[in-house]
């Protein structure tokens, strides 16, 4: 019986252990939304509802200056599609 006991308290430690760390890692953190858009050279927020060039006529809500610009343009900033927004 007394063999048992001691058996299992490594077993119940590995256990512990897994589950404090999948506690701290979380399941969201794999998923989570990167930091800045993949698109923009600046790091604009990617769950943001829209970007406009700073000092321009743009309402917002966030503001950019100057940004290359990778693909697709989900902001609308180069509306000439050089590569280039807020020129
Ligand atoms: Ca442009």
């Amino acid at each position: 019986m007394s063999l048992l006991k001691w058996a299992a308290v490594p077993i119940i430690g590995t256990i512990g252990v897994v589950a404090i760390g999948s506690f701290l890692s979380g399941p969201e953190s794999a998923s989570r939304t990167p930091e800045c858009h993949s698109s923009y050279s600046e790091c604009l927020d990617p769950r943001a509802s829209d970007y406009d060039c700073a000092g321009g006529s743009g309402n917002g809500p966030y503001y950019t200056g100057k940004v290359r610009v990778y693909g697709y343009d989900e902001y609308g900033l180069d509306r000439d599609g050089n590569g280039w927004g807020c020129e």
